[in-house]
């Protein structure tokens, strides 16, 4: 035996192969605003999870009032109830339930009123962990009033989190180590250090808490290895992630609804090392959640290797069968996150976008327009708008289907844009076409550098 395992172990060596090593706790924080998952999507998180070998979910939906709003009153029966067949099914499944309360937005400290707090919190914990939970969070995150300040005092908090560690450990000696997210819980946040408040929570911290962290940012362009060392430094300790990707409850364009834009890209360009729990925070559109989340239980079972687009494909074909084609070419123009302070996600449509810049150069430099690419590639777009408005299961066409609709719109316009390049000459209808598009963007927005900045650019050059 022992030569058998020393010749694969050379063996191993000599073919420079290396061990992939998953992180510690990888899987799913519910900690989105908005309408919260179903139980059934979280019933079925479980299984996903077991697939895709993530082992851990996080309960913390911020429009739960129970979660959050509420947090001194206990979940009614039903609820718990609900919670209790959650747990059941995250421990056959492999998957840590991890139970949250995020009660700082009128949390008591200190004095009479801090030890009723402490008492509500833990009585509160106490209920969930009768039915089977054995890890808890406690969460700081969004704290800042009207002006983007928060007073929070990180050394009452980081005191709190202490005290509230050590006395479930003495009453339960089966709990793991509480899980939080601080109020400055991005670099840029942490280290401005307007009021000390980093330097107080992580100084106070017990070393076994664990701390979350966004990036640099809230919703931010990857996590180097660098930038997260620099973090754990801050911290004395290896933090782990709360990655903001699929999530969308930012994404409101002026003066519409949430969640006009569908993140359907790969998690991407985060570190490749040290990382201790990694936690990605979804869609309110359960379903289509899974094609980042696939890709991140790609990227958390082995970081060193993972490969975002192969992984990204790989997910699509295993969800869409033989529907992946089409799903592919729609979400691809619905991956990149950005607002005047969020930015994630691959670029839209890079294929599209390189044929349209083409064309475009060539119209300006009087050459042949070369269309044939850029052509085909609308014709993809139209026939996979087409094909996944008749096709898409029920479930998952309530999900997009005004980002269809939009993709639809879209495409039609790229085409008579191209036409009217063709012709050198704005085709009227072009104009109508975009405007029907705008009155949409409010619900569904996506491929905004790509196919739809092909429509404005064809409308100013040939206006
Ligand atoms: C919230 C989170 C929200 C996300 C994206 C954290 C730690 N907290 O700005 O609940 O889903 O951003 O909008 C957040 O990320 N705060």
């Amino acid at each position: 035996m022992k030569k058998f395992l020393l010749t694969m172990l050379m063996a191993l060596l000599i073919s420079g192969t290396s061990f992939a090593s998953p992180i510690p706790m990888r899987g799913v924080i519910e900690g989105f605003y908005g309408t919260p998952w179903t139980f059934e999507n979280r019933l079925d998180l479980m299984k996903f999870c077991r697939l895709n070998n993530l082992n851990a979910y996080i309960y913390a939906p911020k429009d739960d009032p129970y979660h959050r709003e509420k947090w001194r009153i206990a979940y009614p029966r039903e609820k718990l109830a609900e919670i209790a067949k959650l747990v059941d099914a995250a421990n056959q499944n492999g998957v840590r339930f991890i139970f949250a309360i995020s009660p700082g937005q009128n949390l008591n400290y200190t004095g009479e009123k801090g030890d009723a707090d402490f008492k509500k919190i833990i009585k509160k914990l106490d209920a969930v962990y009768k039915i089977g939970v054995r890890n808890f969070a406690i969460f700081f995150d969004d704290l800042k009033d009207d002006n983007g300040v928060h007073h929070e005092d990180g050394k009452l908090q980081a005191e709190f989190l202490n005290k509230l560690q050590a006395a479930l450990r003495e009453k339960h000696y089966d709990i793991e180590p509480l899980i939080t997210v601080p109020t400055e819980y991005y670099r840029a946040d942490m280290i401005q250090n307007a009021n000390n408040y980093t330097a107080d929570f992580a100084g106070a911290l017990n070393k076994r808490i664990v701390v979350l962290y966004t990036g640099d940012g809230v919703v931010c362009d990857g996590i180097t290895d660098e930038g997260f060392q620099a973090a754990c430094k801050i911290y004395e300790r290896d933090l782990g992630i709360w990655w903001n990707y699929p999530v969308n409850d930012y994404a409101v364009t002026d003066g519409g609804n949430k969640n006009a834009k569908l993140a359907l890209g790969a998690i991407e360009k985060l570190p490749t090392k040290n990382v201790q729990a990694i936690f990605f925070n979804p869609m309110g559109q359960y379903e289509l959640s899974k094609i980042a989340l696939a890709t991140g239980a790609d990227y958390s079972n082995s970081p060193e290797t993972y490969d975002a687009e192969k992984s990204w494909d790989e997910a699509l074909t295993t969800q869409f069968g033989r529907l992946a084609p089409a799903m592919k070419i729609f979400a691809s123009h619905s991956r990149h996150m950005e607002n005047n302070w969020a930015k994630v996600g691959a670029a839209d449509a890079p294929e599209f976008k390189a044929a349209a810049d083409a064309v475009i150069q060539n119209f300006l430099e009087g050459y042949s327009l070369n269309s044939y690419q850029l052509s085909k590639l609308i014709t993809e777009m139209e026939k996979s708008a087409e094909t996944l408005l008749k096709k898409l299961p029920p479930e998952i066409l309530s999900e997009c289907q005004p980002q269809l609709e939009q993709f639809q719109r879209i495409a039609a316009a790229d085409r008579l844009a191209l036409h009217s390049l063709i012709n050198k000459a704005l085709d009227p209808q072009l104009k109508i076409l975009r405007e029907e598009i705008r009155q949409h963007e409010p619900n569904a927005a996506l491929s905004e550098r790509a196919a739809l900045k092909f429509i404005d650019d064809v409308i100013f050059l040939l206006n």
